[in-house]
């Protein structure tokens, strides 16, 4: 179990508020941020949990960052109760609380652990393969929106302020530059002006809201297509990983998940030959989310979707590119220059979209005729 000792998993699982008795462990899940572990009883009827240790380097209030979880997962419990389902612990994330009812327990080493039902009979996807499974994760990421559109913003705090604000991103690739902490900078001109060359093109999301044409609303600001549990037809199930849920425009949540479901290959795929766009994919993404997000999207939300599927892969690019020349402090990587393979990926994602940005644009004008 590398870094963790079994033994103290297994202690700090007895801190929760739970009935049955756990045994097993084992490390779950991809996510760059977070340490993860499925527990379980050993008993093959019982439900199992999720636990994670959230990154105290990355999300410096935790005690805003789980209530804000617990706020959402409240509301949205509530929002399918309204609709006649009942039961709801199956569509949205669980909070076990601790034996003394807090929403996470800190252990003596002042890192704070959280607990979560797991969702059995589900699946989730690195990479999407069918049309269905790309219609469903668009109907979930519309629904989460549209469920969320009356929870009152501002009893949110915002965990990570600036998470896609272009601007911010750039200014940090600048600073990593200027301070050149790891010394790689003797690497990367080439993708530094690749960056420069789009910086203007990349603010258009900015620049509608800088003129008040874009409505804050609260979204999902992960939406990687794993974030999305389908069940075993494919259907929607649940939403996840709920760590950065706050205040935000549409389009970022729309052009991280194309991100992730129109790219054949992988996120940090080594040989760029293979990074070519699925539009069919894209077209059944679209699709989905604007089955559910027709009702409530403005004229120019709609217009903005098509510069969040350009600005999501090039900003993730940036902040891999970013954390390379940092000496990776953010993400964790598994090989010396993972966060450079990535960033190459991303700004060839980024080439692929700007070859085909006409075709996808005519694309979601007829998904949203179609609805
Ligand atoms: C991180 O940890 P994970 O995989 O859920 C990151 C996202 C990136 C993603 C790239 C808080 O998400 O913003 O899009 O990696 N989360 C944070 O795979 O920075
Ligand atoms: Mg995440």
């Amino acid at each position: 179990m590398s870094i963790y000792d079994f033994n103290k998993i297994i202690e700090i699982a007895k801190q929760f508020d739970l009935t049955s008795i756990i045994t097993d462990a084992e490390r779950f899940g991809s996510g760059h941020i977070n340490d993860t572990f499925k527990l379980s009883t050993g008993n093959p009827g019982d439900r199992s949990y999720l636990l994670q240790r959230v990154n105290h380097d990355i999300f410096k209030d935790i005690p805003s960052l789980m209530n804000n979880i617990y706020l959402v997962t409240n509301h949205l419990k509530n929002q399918f109760k309204i609709k006649g389902i009942s039961d709801v612990d199956k569509y949205t994330l669980t909070i076990i609380p601790t034996k003394d009812n807090k929403l996470y327990h800190r252990d003596d080493e002042g890192s704070c652990w959280r607990l979560f039902i797991l969702l059995s009979d589900t699946k989730s996807y690195d990479i999407v393969e069918t049309t269905k499974q790309a219609y469903s994760g668009g109907q979930a990421f519309g629904q989460f929106q549209k469920q969320l559109a009356d929870l009152d913003a501002t009893q949110l705090v915002e965990i990570l302020p600036n998470f896609h604000n272009i601007d911010f991103r750039i200014k940090n690739l600048k600073d990593a530059v200027s301070s050149n902490k790891a010394d790689r900078i003797g690497e990367i001109p080439d993708l530094l002006d690749y960056v420069f060359e789009r910086e203007l093109k990349m603010r258009r999301i900015l620049d509608l809201a800088a003129t008040g044409d874009l409505p804050l609303r609260i979204t999902h600001n992960d939406t990687k297509f794993n974030n999305v549990l389908l069940d075993q037809n494919d259907n929607v199930q649940c939403v996840i990983d709920l760590d950065t849920v706050m205040p935000g425009y549409i389009a970022y949540d729309f052009g991280d998940a194309i991100r992730t479901i129109i790219n054949s290959a992988a996120e940090d795929e080594i040989d760029i030959d293979k990074i070519v766009l699925n539009i069919p994919l894209f077209k059944a993404y679209s699709e989905g989310y604007l089955s559910e997000a027709k009702e409530f999207l403005t004229d120019k939300e709609i217009e903005s979707l098509m510069y969040g599927v350009l600005l999501l892969p090039y900003m993730q690019a940036v902040r891999f590119l970013t954390d390379y020349i940092d000496g990776d402090a953010y993400y964790k990587v598994h090989y010396p220059n993972h966060n450079l393979v990535r960033a190459k990926a991303q700004f060839k994602l980024v080439d692929e979209l700007e070859k085909h940005e006409e075709e996808l644009r005519n694309i979601l004008e007829l998904s949203l005729v179609a609805q």
